[in-house]
This record gives C-alpha cells, sequence and structure tokens, in this order.
C-alpha cells in the first residue's frame, strides 16, 4: 500500500479516490481501479447529514485512506453530487431522505416494440422523474426483430417523436444481436440506470452485452413496498467496456414527485415554451380558456401523446396533494 494517487493531505500515500459500488449497513464497496476495498465511514458524516438516512450512497466519488493492517478502507471524503436519485424513507426514519444512486450519467428507459407493447405513458412519466432529478435520460427500443406492418406506423412515430425531443433512442434486438455495439458505446464509462417494464429485454440485453450481468432492474412489486421499513439498496455493477449498470428497487420508487402541479410543464422540453403564454398566469393546461399548450397541441406543435401523458401526470399529482393536505 505505498503508491498512490494523492491527495494534499501529509498522509497522501495512503489516499485513494474510488467510487461507491454497493453499501450493506456499515460497510461500502468502494471501487478504485479494477478493485474493490470494503470501507467504513468516518463518524463525523454521521453527524453531519443527519437528514439523510445514508450520507453515503452508491454512485458516491470518495477519497478513502486505506489502512495498513487489513486493506479496508476508511472514508475520508465524499466529492459533491452531480444529482442523485433519492426517496423519503419509510418507517422510523420516515421523512427523511434516502439517497439511492448519486452521480447517475443515464437514466435509460427500456421499451419492447412488442410483447409487451409500447407504453409512452410510463415513457413520460419516467422522463419527467429524470427531469425532476436532473439526470440525462435515454430509450432503449428492443426487439426491433418484432417489428411488422402492423406495428410499424406506431413504432415509428414513437421513435421520431423521442428524437425530435432530443433523447438518445436505440433500435436494438437482444435476440438477433442488431444494435448492441452502439448500446454499449452509449454505456461506456458511464453511470447508467437501466429500467423498464418487466418483459421488454433489460436482462437480455444487459446479459448480451456482458455476459452474466443479470442485475434484478424491474419494477419492485406494490405489495413489496407496503413492508414498513423496506430498506432498499441499490448496487453499482462494473462493466468490462467501463462504467457500471445500476440496478435500482423499482421505477416507482423515483416516480415522480414532490413536483407541484402547477410546474409540471417546466419538465417536459415540448411543453415548456408555452408554460407562460397563457391567458390565465395558473393555467394548469388541463381545462382553462386560452391555454397555449392546448394551442400548440391543436396546431400539431406538441404530439397529442405527449400532451395527454402531462395530463395523466397532471392528474396523479393533484391527487398525491389531496391526500396531503
Ligand atoms: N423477440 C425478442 N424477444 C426478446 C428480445 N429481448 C428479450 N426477449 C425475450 O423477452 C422476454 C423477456 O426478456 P427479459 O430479458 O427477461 O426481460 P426483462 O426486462 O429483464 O424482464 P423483468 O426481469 O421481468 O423485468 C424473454 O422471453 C426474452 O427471451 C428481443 O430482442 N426480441
Ligand atoms: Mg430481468
Ligand atoms: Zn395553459
Amino acid at each position: 500500500m505505498t503508491s498512490s494517487t494523492s491527495t494534499s493531505d501529509g498522509d497522501s500515500s495512503s489516499h485513494k479516490e474510488g467510487i461507491v459500488t454497493r453499501s450493506t449497513g456499515s460497510w461500502y464497496d468502494v471501487r478504485v481501479g479494477d478493485q474493490t476495498i470494503p470501507s467504513r465511514i468516518r463518524g463525523k458524516f454521521r453527524l453531519t447529514r443527519q437528514d439523510v438516512t445514508n450520507p453515503v450512497a452508491v454512485g458516491d466519488r470518495v477519497t478513502i485512506r486505506l489502512t495498513k493492517e487489513d486493506d479496508t478502507g476508511l472514508i475520508m471524503d465524499i466529492h459533491e453530487r452531480t444529482n442523485k436519485l433519492s426517496r423519503r424513507a419509510a418507517g422510523h426514519r420516515q421523512g427523511e431522505e434516502h439517497v439511492m444512486v448519486a452521480n447517475v450519467d443515464r437514466v435509460w428507459i427500456v421499451q419492447s416494440v412488442q410483447l409487451p407493447p409500447l407504453n409512452p405513458a410510463f415513457v413520460d412519466r419516467l422522463l419527467v422523474a429524470a427531469s425532476v432529478y436532473e439526470i440525462p435520460a435515454g430509450i432503449i427500443l428492443n426487439k426491433m426483430d418484432l417489428l411488422s406492418d402492423a406495428n410499424r406506423p406506431e413504432v415509428m412515430d414513437f421513435h421520431l417523436r423521442y428524437d425530435d425531443l432530443g433523447y438518445p433512442v436505440l433500435p436494438t434486438s437482444a435476440m438477433k444481436g442488431d444494435g448492441l455495439e452502439r448500446l454499449k458505446t452509449a454505456l461506456q464509462d458511464q453511470v447508467n440506470v437501466v429500467t423498464g417494464p418487466s418483459g421488454t429485454g433489460k436482462s437480455s440485453l444487459l446479459n448480451a452485452i456482458e455476459p452474466g450481468l443479470d442485475v434484478e432492474t424491474g419494477e419492485v412489486s406494490e405489495s413489496t413496498q407496503k413492508g414498513t421499513h423496506t430498506t432498499t439498496h441499490a448496487e453499482l455493477h462494473p462493466l468490462s467496456i467501463g462504467g457500471y449498470v445500476v440496478d435500482t428497487p423499482g421505477v416507482r420508487e423515483f416516480g415522480v414527485r414532490e413536483v407541484h402541479p402547477k410546474d409540471l410543464g417546466h419538465f417536459m422540453p415540448d411543453l415548456a415554451p408555452y408554460v407562460n403564454d397563457c391567458q390565465f398566469p395558473d393555467c394548469t393546461h388541463d381545462h382553462e380558456p386560452g391555454c397555449a399548450i392546448k394551442t400548440a397541441v391543436n396546431r400539431g406543435d406538441v404530439h397529442p401523446a405527449r400532451y395527454d401523458s402531462y395530463l395523466r401526470i397532471l392528474h396523479s399529482l393533484q391527487e398525491e396533494e389531496e391526500r396531503t393536505f
């Protein structure tokens, strides 16, 4: 334990920079190069970050000090986060923030052409959530081998819609091996959250690009979440090409929340340009006359499916608000 990347600390020879890949109670796996070093945290982090259940989260970039005795690490410093996926804790720490993953480079939403069919409402909900968390998003359009005359118009429309919105859309077929090189390039050297409905082919895709990597990325069942203190830990799985894939416990966990209904339009890039042009300044773009967004939909500048998603999310936020207050 002598050579090292250094910090300005006097004892720099034993300091290393790494990324937290797993957390199990009081131990954290910190990946440094291709080594994983079990580490603990200094007490001060527990004391200074009392409003969060976990002061150190998976995805955190940290500086550790290696202990000479047993090759474990002590987390000395947590670097500033670019973003985080978090949720409100349940149980006795109810209301506190639980950070599931920090420093996510991209959330990938997997959809399949068929079996199950495209689900734009699901996609839009996650895109809004990603936008709220300031995490770039992308779409993987799998099972392209199932493209047929019957579903082609819908699939092309879907592809173009999100392309136009500026999201990367990657058509793939895990079965035929199509599009996998492009997918690999997109995932390489990034921290990727891969999510999507069950059966769309997440495991098949990940296995195709990294054999043996079968992470649990599916949605957690409703009943599991009702457990009083479900502690859900995400994990970063290293890719041999560089980068990580994260399994997160379910998309519901980072569904749209903590957005005031009136702010929703700001989180949809195609609606955002119009939100301030309505007749009423507090327009919800739902039923009000003189709504600039509805005008844009009628003019063909906003896709009706996107407006439809907007309304669904709006209504769910309004319901939530009624329940809470
Ligand atoms: N035709 C076709 N079938 C595919 C493709 N990718 C996956 N499948 C099949 O779709 C089914 C579901 O694939 P999985 O990889 O298990 O899907 P998943 O998204 O991981 O599903 P969950 O783990 O339940 O969330 C399996 O029967 C796969 O063989 C594809 O590109 N084309
Ligand atoms: Mg799976
Ligand atoms: Zn309006």
